[in-house]
């Protein structure tokens, strides 16, 4: 992406100069899904698809906001006095969300400001457009009023835009990863403390390829928030047995002990789910520091596993793509990445097959889904923050 095409598109639309051009990424989350609202851990980084924001203070307290991805939507226009939620506002939901919230930080702003975005991730592709834009937002706005909050309030503004003005009841994961990322690094975050250790995820000899399975992703109409009620119901039954605040607290061991005082099936798949995966999660980035991709593979193998038959949020499309990489060369694991309902898969694959894995995988996929997917190299990236050209 040009600075200069971007500069150019927000004089064309607002008809003055920007004052700056922010970059907010996306991410993939290598392991540990539906984790993060059960208190345990993720392991997600930042890539370079992602949103930009370019940005011009205004005089009066509206936000004029435009996105280069929908021109046909125009532009949205709305009081920073009056920011409830309103459908036809479209995107700009998310940007009225971050605002409100922080205005309920630090009181109402001085002025609003021009908004043009442009985002490279796709939408609905499970890779965090929407954590993209809110942080993005945060971001603008703290720093066009040099306000005082740390970027991870920003992360937990953005967590609330998510729960409290869109509905969707989801943990950390997106928000955290957007925003407090570090180029050549993931994060292992214990959800429940927030805590985390970085590890570096530059790999010489493999690239971690996204598989877009194209089919999208509807996280607020899914089943997700009955994916976290059906958790709750579970640890609540457990609670009766054992003494844990939330089931990331529980071992493999202490599960299976005490899985029988859940009595549904269903419940106990999703409990099952969240354990093993916690536990997973930790074993797997353990192997990842050894530089032990193969065992890191195998735990993104049986995580997917795990998503398909317990957890129940893969569909024919991701199983398809998680599947057909698992029996190619040079692929040490494969899994999708996010909420799930659709969306990404991820694969680790080995530099020199990368070619023949997308030939093959996208080739069959045609064949047994009836559309193309698509594949992109992730690229690892910094949290959100100022845009520097050369990047
Ligand atoms: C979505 C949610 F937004 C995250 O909080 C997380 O639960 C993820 O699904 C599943 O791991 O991306």
């Amino acid at each position: 992406m040009e600075r200069k095409q971007l500069m150019q598109d927000f004089k064309e639309q607002f008809g003055h100069k920007a004052d700056r051009v922010l970059f907010s990424p996306g991410r993939i989350n290598l392991i540990g899904e539906h984790t993060d609202y059960n208190g345990g851990k993720v392991f997600p980084c930042a890539i370079t698809m992602g949103t930009y924001g370019v940005v011009k203070k205004r005089e009066d307290k509206e936000v004029h906001a435009f996105s280069g991805n929908f021109p046909e939507v125009g532009e949205i226009t709305f009081n920073i006095q009056d920011l409830s939620f309103k459908k036809e506002d479209n995107w700009t939901n998310y940007v009225k969300g971050m605002i409100r919230y922080m205005q309920e930080k630090v009181g109402e702003l001085p002025h609003g400001f021009d908004l043009y975005i442009y985002g490279t991730i796709p939408n609905g592709a499970s890779l965090s457009s929407s954590a993209s834009l809110e942080l993005l937002t945060g971001v603008i706005v703290r720093d066009m009023y040099q306000l005082d909050i740390p970027q991870l309030d920003l992360v937990k503004l953005g967590m609330r835009t998510e729960n409290e003005f869109l509905g969707l009841n989801s943990g950390i994961l997106d928000q955290f990863a957007v925003g407090m990322a570090k180029k050549g690094y993931a994060m292992l975050l214990d959800t429940n403390t927030l805590e985390y250790e970085q590890v570096p995820v530059e790999l010489p000899d493999h690239k971690i390829v996204i598989m877009n399975s194209m089919t999208r992703r509807e996280l607020v109409d899914s089943e997700y928030n009955t994916r976290r009620e059906q958790c709750e119901q579970a640890l609540e039954q457990l609670q009766e047995v054992v003494d844990v605040k939330s089931l990331g607290e529980l071992s493999v061991e202490a599960f299976e002990e005490h899985k029988h005082v859940i009595n549904d099936d269903v419940l106990m798949r999703r409990a099952r789910h969240a354990v093993y995966e916690n536990v997973r999660t930790d074993r797997a980035a353990e192997a990842l520091k050894a530089g032990e991709l193969n065992t890191f593979g195998q735990y993104m193998n049986e995580s997917h596993k795990s998503l398909d038959e317990d957890y129940e949020v893969t569909i024919k499309a991701t199983d398809y793509l998680a599947r057909a990489a698992w029996k190619e060369a040079g692929v040490a694991g494969a899994r999708m990445t996010g909420g799930g309902f659709g969306g990404c898969c991820i694969a680790i694959v080995e530099n020199e097959d990368v070619d023949t894995f997308i030939d093959h995988v996208g080739r069959g996929f045609k064949e047994e889904i009836g559309h193309d997917a698509e594949f992109y190299i992730a690229e690892t990236a910094d949290g959100t923050k100022e845009w520097v050209a050369h990047e």
